[in-house]
């Protein structure tokens, strides 16, 4: 259907050239009789005019007509957005969470960074005891080095799946430069837990959720000194002293909270353990995590040593980890230690279980993506043209029938790869990570050509010669990292749409400086070719990755019930209904509870004594959607968003003499200016 509607916009079917736009909105607005073609209805001959005036060509057009949502658009509308993408936000620290197709940015989601609209950070007692519970240092061992942490870099973030689809209810990401994840509550999309896990010293690319959210899974990046007390001669004795770590953080299915006491790690070679991700139907139970650096170099380069980008590139390969999680839950209880308050298989313990397998991975590895069916397991080598795809149906005969090439040094057999490659295709330049759709194809990043590469993997779709081949390619603008297919991580995607998340966007943007956004690109999978619709700059940071998934899975609050905790979910002590309002001192401590409305906070004056500590409970009594109203207090660095129904304590030490006028700060009424009150400290 869309190549009819195609080929009549572009004038293809009839052999027409230019401009007919007026027979494109003529057919999509004039319903299925396809009235109104010739284009010299009111309304085509209006766009037609518009679309001439801005110099417009019919490509434009129909790109406009397949990303437009009209204002007012209702959810679940044709015409609405069908999917969200949830973004890293990079360096920001944050979420971003954007609307397909029509690439609107709908909201920036404060979690390792503080965010000051959302108040997250900024006084109240929910938001602030998530950050700062998110440096714990005593799961470290390097401890002492550590503060208070302010800033994460977003990379990877996971959707909680139920079925090895996505289900809407959570979503978790990492900080690539502590170690850390944090889980965002899909009700409210608000941050409920930041957890600083143990024996990571830093993550990238292993974030993942089993099928059924059992874990969501991190890992090392850079492995961890585990003795740091031996840190001078560390990087001499690099293989003895450093490991890796897979984690499998187990999940309350309830609060989506992730519970240490239930977690494990599964200790690793002091490789660079990098992207990873779970095996689903045929291979569930399993997950797969690439590394590079298989020869463990660590630089020294201005003294003579290799650098280490030179050292690390120096094999023709590296190590795809394959591991068995549910082997691993029955042996953890046994043979596991703890370290720094997790519970640790050992390597050794892994090797000898049968939990830890590695299959060769060529030039540099970099994504490793398993295809909906759950078989095929798809590798980008940044240094090789070729995408290799291993078959987990035959990972699992070269395991049962030992087919090892050798062990590597900490004895873990490696399978030999010719047992194991289902095929491999050759891309392009640079290939990083595949996505997949909802027809059998998969369709890999190429970093070094700037493009999409879209390619077909094997059964059941495709047979033979046919089974694993190079159909088109797309260019993009430029030098694309990720890319994402709608829900094109589960046993079910959803095709359509892909977004290309280029890092360069040299010559796309007017120039806003030195430092340029990054690039979205939204690329329609429905024709034959892929194609372009269109651009979307991100000037918040650097994402890495994107999931995308169905708008209709997410069933978000609009209110809170009156007096809700957001860190609980659920009905605050504190909370208080109108004519609850009351201020009680006991001894040096002021307690106020406040009730919050428009236009007025009561009590509106609020008087201490220097060096007092003031507690502020507040309840957002209103129903209405969107009568948010915020409460700061001056030079107090207080700001706090009381969306409507939210409790929210805030505390502090009146340590500051004067006269403080505390507002609302979200323009809430006629009378928001009015919304303020004073803060008395004598
Ligand atoms: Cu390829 Cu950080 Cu997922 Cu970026 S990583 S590209
Ligand atoms: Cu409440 Cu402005």
């Amino acid at each position: 259907m869309s190549v009819t509607r195609r080929e009549l916009i572009t004038g293809a079917a009839a052999g027409a050239t230019g401009l007919v736009v007026g027979g494109v909105l003529g057919k999509t607005l004039g319903g299925d009789d396809g009235g109104g073609g010739g284009g010299d209805s009111g309304l085509s001959g209006q766009a037609e005019a518009v679309a001439k005036a801005r110099d417009l060509n019919s490509e434009n057009v129909t790109r406009a007509v397949k990303t437009f949502v009209p204002p007012g658009a209702k959810p679940g509308d044709k015409n609405a957005d069908e999917f969200f993408l949830f973004s890293s936000g990079g360096h920001s620290g944050q979420i971003l969470v954007i609307g397909v197709p029509s690439m609107r940015l709908l909201k920036v989601i404060g979690v390792f960074a503080p965010e000051p609209w959302q108040g997250h950070g900024y006084g109240a007692d929910s938001s602030d005891s998530v950050i700062k519970a998110g440096t714990d240092s005593k799961n470290k061992p390097s401890s002492a080095a550590r503060g208070p942490l302010t800033w994460g870099d977003t990379h990877h973030p996971a959707l909680s799946e139920t079925k090895g689809e996505y289900d809407g209810r959570f979503v978790y990401i990492n900080d690539r430069a502590n170690g850390r994840i944090a889980m965002v509550d899909l009700r409210d999309f608000k941050t409920k837990q930041i957890l600083d896990v143990p024996n990571l010293d830093s993550s990238h690319g292993g974030v993942f959720c089993t099928p059924n959210t059992e874990y969501v899974h991190i890992s090392t990046m850079s492995p961890t000194l585990v003795d740091p007390s031996k840190a001078e001669k560390a990087l001499e004795t690099f293989k003895d002293s450093f490991r890796g770590y897979s984690t499998f953080l187990k999940v309350d299915q309830k609060t989506g909270k992730m519970d240490l006491a239930q977690s494990f790690q599964v200790e690793l070679p002091p490789y660079t353990q990098d992207l990873a991700d779970s095996g689903k139907l045929s291979s569930e139970g399993w997950v797969f995590i690439n590394s590079y650096n298989s020869e463990m170099a660590s630089g020294g380069n201005l003294t003579g040593g290799k650098p280490i980008e030179v050292g690390a590139s120096a094999n023709d390969f590296d190590y795809m980890h394959i591991i068995n999680w549910k082997k691993a839950e029955t042996v953890v209880g046994s043979k596991s230690k703890v370290m720094n308050g997790m519970r640790v298989i050992p390597l050794e313990t892994a090797v000898a279980e049968g939990i830890l397998y590695l299959a060769p991975e060529p030039k540099s590895p970099h994504g490793v993506d398993v295809h909906p069916g759950g078989n095929y397991i798809s590798v980008g080598g940044k240094l090789d043209p070729h995408v290799t795809i291993y078959g987990f149906d035959k990972i699992k005969a070269a395991i049962d029938g030992k087919q090892f090439e050798k062990n590597d040094p900490f004895g873990v057999p490696i399978l030999k790869l010719d047992a194991v490659r289902a095929g491999s295709v050759e891309v392009g330049l640079g290939p990083l990570h595949t996505q997949y759709d909802d027809k059998g194809y998969g369709y890999i990043s190429l970093f070094l050509d700037s493009a999409v590469a879209k390619f077909s993997v094997g059964e059941p779709y495709f047979k033979g010669a046919d089974a694993f081949k190079l159909v088109d390619k797309l260019p993009v603008h430029y030098n694309i990292g990720h890319l994402v297919a709608m829900e094109g991580d589960t046993v079910k995607p959803a095709g359509k749409y892909l977004v290309a998340l280029n890092k360069w966007s040299i010559d796309r943007f007017p120039v806003v400086g030195t430092l340029k956004p990054q690039n979205f690109q939204l690329v329609d999978l429905t024709g034959e070719k892929m194609e372009i619709l269109t651009d979307m700059p991100i000037g918040i940071g650097e994402p890495h990755y994107v999931q995308g998934i169905r708008a209709d899975r997410i069933k978000a609050w609009e209110v809170y019930p009156v007096g809700t905790n957001p860190l609980t979910m659920e009905k605050d002590p504190n909370a208080i209904a109108d004519k609850g309002e009351k201020i009680q001192r006991t001894g040096s401590t002021v307690e106020i509870w406040s009730t919050v409305r428009r236009s007025q906070f009561k009590p509106d004056n609020i008087s201490v004594k220097q060096g007092d500590k003031v507690i502020i409970h507040l309840t957002n009594i209103e129903t209405t959607p969107d009568a948010t109203h915020g409460f700061s207090i001056p030079r107090y660095n207080v700001n706090v968003s009381l969306d409507p129904g939210e409790a929210a304590t805030v505390e502090f030490t009146a340590d500051a003499k004067g006269a403080f006028a505390f507002y609302c700060t979200e323009f809430c009424s006629a009378l928001h200016l009015e919304m303020q009150g004073w803060l008395l400290v004598s």
